[in-house]
């Protein structure tokens, strides 16, 4: 949802980020292949993924929607203010754009007016997480998008309005049975593309690479409440009527938010347990448009020594967006890596599996 801020904190934090997972310098994870992920076993998940049991929550206290240390300095607390940056698309080698195929014709005169195509088009973000695959969020699934229209992944694209990348027609779209539309739990959707192209260059000449999936790397790297996390997306940057999406891909910091503090912070203890994670920033937030898209964290990679860039969540839901003491709702990816594996094995004619 931001839009560009020269914020000092954000700009150090994004430089962070991508020092860690190495953006413009010497590859990093890039040698080892998402496409054959070392072994993980489910057992191994839970250990790999240190959640807010850690947190010291003695010295906190909840104030107003805002976790504040106890000194009355800020812990997990928005404040005043836009944030986010542009994105090279090389930086985010793995976001996908989802679209549906509406015809410009479907849409009245007065809407196309104010409107370009790729917007009215613009249906969420999503990642690619293997060859063919696309994860994104069961909430973007919409029956007459895919039935009627069809869904197109694009990939390799920082800006919206140019052709730039490479785009796919979606053949199979697998949906979590148990999500819940209410509580948005098990907000998580497979997506498989064929590549039709006639002289296809390898997706990687054209800088596209699947991100690799917390959890599933041999050894888990931790996720520690500390993490500095990044997600980004296409999304509407500000909300309202006159919200519009940003055509450029946007990326945002955010930093973790405890679930126990989340969910007093959103008054929704029903609809945050273990199979999410929230996160918060100043200012900052995903929203409209950016659903689907990925939460990423750099992990150490213990077994190659390298920090590699992972995806935790997939942007599910919030109340409002950027509203200060309200976090974002991502589906963890992690307490999802059984069914995700799954539906990648699943027969063809499988669409909602549990
Ligand atoms: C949405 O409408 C949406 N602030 C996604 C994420 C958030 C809010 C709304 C999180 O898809």
């Amino acid at each position: 949802m931001p839009i560009q801020a020269s914020d000092t904190f954000t700009q150090l934090a994004r430089l962070a980020f991508l020092v860690i997972i190495g953006v413009g310098s010497v590859a990093t994870a890039q040698d080892l292949d998402p496409a054959t992920p070392p072994v993980a076993t489910e057992t191994l998940l839970g250990g790999a993924d240190q959640d807010y049991e850690v947190e010291p929550f003695e010295l906190l206290d909840v104030f107003d929607g805002c976790v504040l240390n106890l000194d009355g300095s800020n812990k997990y607390c928005t404040l005043e203010g836009m944030g986010g940056h542009f994105l090279n698309k090389n930086e985010a080698y793995w976001q996908a754009q989802i679209s549906r195929n509406v015809p410009a014709s479907e849409y009245p005169a007065a809407v196309r007016q104010k409107f370009p195509l790729w917007e009215l088009n613009h249906v969420c973000g999503g990642s690619m997480i293997a060859p063919n695959w696309i994860l994104t969020a069961a909430h973007c699934i919409k029956q007459d998008d895919v039935l009627r229209y069809g869904l197109t992944v694009r990939l390799g694209v920082g800006d919206l309005s140019k052709s730039e990348g490479v785009a796919f027609k979606i053949d199979r779209v697998i949906v979590h049975k148990d999500y819940n539309a209410q509580t948005k739990l098990n907000d998580i959707a497979l997506l498989h593309y064929v590549d039709e192209r006639t002289d296809p260059k390898p997706l990687k000449e054209l800088g596209i690479k699947p991100i690799f999936l917390h959890g599933d790397i041999g050894e888990g790297p931790r996720l520690t409440p500390e993490h500095q996390l990044i997600t980004m997306g296409w999304g509407v940057t500000s909300v309202g009527p006159d919200g519009r999406n940003s055509k450029n891909l946007l990326g945002f910091n955010l930093n973790r938010m405890p679930n126990q503090f989340c969910a007093q912070a959103l008054k929704a203890p029903d609809r945050i347990n273990e199979t999410v994670i929230c996160a918060i920033g100043p200012g900052i937030d995903a929203c409209q448009g950016d659903s689907g898209g990925p939460l990423n964290a750099a992990v150490f990679h213990r077994s190659s020594g390298r920090a590699v860039a992972v995806q935790v969540g997939i942007v599910s839901w919030g109340i409002g967006c950027a509203v200060p003491g309200n976090p974002g709702v991502y589906t963890r990816v992690s307490r999802h890596l059984g069914w995700i594996r799954r539906a990648m094995a699943a027969p063809s004619d499988v669409s909602v599996l549990r």
